[in-house]
């Protein structure tokens, strides 16, 4: 396993390659070109020299997250060839470049969602937070003063009002598109895509839908052990691989993440690891908010999650997820550093323990 951190790019983070490197025992970064939108070719050019900035503070790219897949890919429009065909493009401009892992998401509209960027807790820090009753006051054909009535004031990333404006046109996009449409057109998808994953040992790794439910009525498959087996099975390739996202899948309390991450032996090819703390499970105010990596400060066993990837034999990236915002940082929420970098810590002590002791017994 190697411990890595999501850096956004010189351009777009608040955090540093040179802060990253100073994070005991991270040496690499999950990264992407951030201005490019879904749908386009991304160039060898661009890719290394993103490259060449990395390696010279002393870091490497571990993998991409993401490289986003358009609408039409999605919803199977008449332009989704042209699209997978520039997204071949890229990965084997991306391969060209010695990149081997690519995370990517299958959720309609919109990624993650939360209705909350900054709940403040009792010390003082600040999480990300969902509650069902807010996200009940949306109205998707009213999309725009509905979004405003919800965020109290503050915009969520990827909720930004131009995108707002072209929502209900995307929502239109999905009218005719249920589940099992959806899952076909990521069967495509990724059938064509696995010749070049094949060339170029790429290994593609679906990002779960987070929350792991429907959100506003738009089919959402990637949610449980039995929908992500469904799509290992449906393309039986070891390119076509997983990203073990804890803070995902955990959201729904049926999803006993142990065992999935047993499921899914040899095809967890990434691993995000974060904690969540839940304060309602009752359906019509579910509430859940994000919690420091320490497994006592949430829900999750952090070292039963670290441990069965360690059994189940992940050898790829490893990263600490979702941080909290403390000690007076601003910066993207969940992209923080000081908090990011405890739980790297934290998650790089549970491994030494767990491969410490594992070897001890064996
Ligand atoms: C949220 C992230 C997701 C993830 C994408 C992958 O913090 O985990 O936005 O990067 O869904 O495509």
């Amino acid at each position: 396993m190697e411990m890595t951190l999501r850096w956004y790019g010189s351009e777009f983070d608040t955090v540093t390659l040179k802060q990253i490197r100073q994070i005991p025992g991270v040496t690499g970064v999950i990264t992407t070109l951030y201005d490019t939108t879904p749908g386009e070719v991304w160039s060898q050019e661009a890719i290394h020299a993103l490259k060449e900035e990395v390696e010279a503070a002393g870091l490497h790219i571990a993998g991409i997250e993401s490289v986003n897949v358009s609408d039409a890919i999605k919803v199977g429009a008449p332009e989704r060839d042209q699209d997978i065909a520039n997204y071949i493009k890229t990965l084997e401009n991306l391969g060209k470049e010695d990149i081997h892992l690519v995370c990517y998401n299958f959720m309609p509209v919109f990624d993650w969602t939360r209705t909350e960027l900054a709940r403040e807790k009792a010390d003082g820090s600040t999480v990300l937070a969902y509650n069902q009753k807010t996200i009940d006051m949306i109205d998707p054909d009213d999309f725009a003063a509905s979004i405003e009535r919800m965020s109290h004031g503050t915009i969520l990333p990827g909720w930004e009002p131009e995108r707002m404006a072209k929502v209900k046109s995307l929502f239109d996009l999905y009218r005719d598109i249920d589940e099992d449409k959806l899952f076909a057109n990521l069967v495509y998808f990724l059938k064509a895509i696995m010749p070049v994953c094949q060339k170029y040992d790429i290994k593609m790794a679906i990002h779960p839908d987070d929350p792991a439910w429907s959100v506003f009525g738009l089919p959402r498959i990637i949610t449980t052990e039995e929908g992500i087996l469904r799509l290992m099975n449906a393309v039986d390739d070891v390119h076509n691989g997983v990203t073990f996202c804890s803070g995902s899948y955990g959201t729904n309390r049926n999803n006993d993440l142990v065992h999935m991450i047993h499921a899914l032996k040899g095809r967890i090819h990434f691993a995000h690891v974060r904690n969540l703390k839940f304060n309602d499970l009752s359906a019509e105010n579910y509430d859940f908010e994000e919690a420091a990596h320490l497994s006592r400060d949430g829900d999750f066993d952090l070292y039963a999650i670290m441990k069965a990837l360690y059994d189940t034999g992940f050898k790829g990236p490893v990263r600490p997820d979702h941080g909290r915002m403390i000690w007076g940082e601003e910066a993207m929420p969940g992209y923080g550093l000081y908090d990011r970098a405890l739980g790297a810590t934290y998650l790089n002590g549970l491994l030494e323990a767990i491969i410490k002791s594992s070897q001890r017994d064996d």
